[in-house]
């Protein structure tokens, strides 16, 4: 009896670790359908302009996906509101988006102080209005 008593109690257990298993689904899409051919921006950590790598990043016209190398999550948005990765989980890479011909600037959601720019292919970022710019 107290064999078969042991059993049931794992079985138990068993199922209540499944229950609690994984919770939100991500809406981050997994790595192996990014493009080859996408530019990857790197989510460094939160630190100002110096938070993105390479910023700018050359990749005006051009598939980008966002890769998050920190421990947090971070969600870019450009500033014209026009894409938004949602959350990039840490280790996570962003679905692949095509930028803006003559370029863009981007920051994060979470973190607004967190702000990057894409140039245009052969030229500079256009410039930066409003409240997600660099003032050096
Ligand atoms: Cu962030």
């Amino acid at each position: 009896m107290p064999i078969r008593l042991l059993a049931v109690t794992c079985l138990m257990a068993a199922t209540a670790a499944c229950g609690g298993g994984y919770g939100s689904s991500s809406p981050t899409a997994p790595s192996s359908s990014i493009p080859s051919n996408a530019v990857t921006i790197t989510i460094v950590r939160q630190n100002g302009s110096q938070s993105f790598s390479p910023n700018p990043a050359t990749a005006g016209g051009e598939l980008v996906v966002f890769r998050n190398a920190d421990s947090v999550v971070h969600r870019v948005r450009l500033n014209d509101g026009t894409i938004d990765t949602g959350d990039i989980a840490p280790g996570a890479t962003s679905r692949a988006m095509t930028m803006p011909d003559q370029g863009t600037h981007y920051h994060c959601a979470i973190h607004p102080d967190m702000i990057g720019a894409v140039s245009a292919r052969g030229g500079p970022p256009p410039p930066c209005t409003g409240i997600y710019c660099n003032d050096d």
